[in-house]
């Protein structure tokens, strides 16, 4: 109910895959679907509480509509040629797998709602049809509606699609990659700033220092910050030095599992 929300997605790398025709992206007003004077999308919830529910009817129509089932024209395969995403706090976690997984998809229908959420009967009735829906939250927090948690996931899955970033290099050693390890520290230009240096290693052109560098750094942070990912690192792809540094960091390998490190006595 609030298109001009997702204006933000004409703009940077995902505007720039929409002019390329990389992406092909529309923005709908669920009002639209209405049939009453006042373009009524929601109403109280059965069984009481607060707030208001988005009425199953009108986002039946809007989803029949936007995936082509009206026409039948659209994608030729019906309910099982779209996958329903449908952004909410009560979802599962969207994460970079999320992303990848849905930037294999050829159509995503993105349901954004507001108020209490959309009548449960929505995604129950898809999944029926052969429709995969996903239920997801961008994180442990409560936004007022799917807007912007939408333009999180357009976001995170258009950058995935070939074309979109200019080097898909920059993909490959990122934060939430395949090493599950945060990313290093980066510097540019110029190597001294006020009384802060660049470090050395980066300035000597010793790749293979260089990329020790950046690992330690990446395992350092990551015991530092997340110590969810630091748990499912698997053993066997860290060498003698990961090891090492982590064990520097507080970590150490109990039972094939890294652990923190117990201190004093048990
Ligand atoms: Cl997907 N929607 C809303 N309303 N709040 C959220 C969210 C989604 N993810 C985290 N918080």
């Amino acid at each position: 109910i609030f298109p001009d929300y997702l204006a933000a997605l004409d703009l940077s790398l995902v505007g720039k895959a929409r002019a390329a025709g990389i992406l092909d992206l529309r923005v709908h007003d669920l009002r639209d679907w209405t049939t009453d004077r006042h373009r009524t999308v929601d109403d109280t919830p059965f069984g009481g509480g607060a707030g208001m529910v988005m009425r199953p009817d009108v986002w039946g129509r809007a989803i029949d509509d936007v995936a082509g089932l009206t026409t039948g024209t659209a994608d030729g395969g019906g309910a099982g040629a779209v996958h329903l995403v449908v952004p909410t706090p009560s979802g599962e976690t969207f994460t970079q797998r999320t992303a990848e997984a849905l930037a294999t998809e050829e159509h995503l229908v993105v349901a954004c709602g507001r108020y209490e959420g959309i009548d449960a009967r929505v995604a129950e009735h898809y999944r029926s049809a052969g429709m995969r829906v996903s239920e997801l939250s961008i994180g442990d927090y409560v936004l007022n509606g799917g807007e912007v948690a939408a333009l999180v996931m357009v976001e995170a899955v258009g950058r995935l699609l070939p074309g979109v970033v200019g080097n898909p290099e920059s993909l490959v050693e990122e934060s939430h990659g395949a090493a599950g390890l945060l990313e290093y520290p980066v510097y540019t230009k110029p190597p001294a700033w006020d009384d802060l240096e660049v470090p050395d290693v980066l300035l000597s052109g010793h790749h293979a220092r260089i990329h020790r560098w950046r690992r330690d750094q990446a395992l350092r942070r990551t015991a530092a910050r997340r110590p969810d990912m630091v748990r499912a690192l698997a053993v066997d792809a860290l060498d003698r030095h990961d090891l090492e540094v982590l064990a520097e960091a507080g970590w150490t390998v109990v039972d094939g599992r890294l652990d923190r490190a117990a201190h004093g006595a048990p």
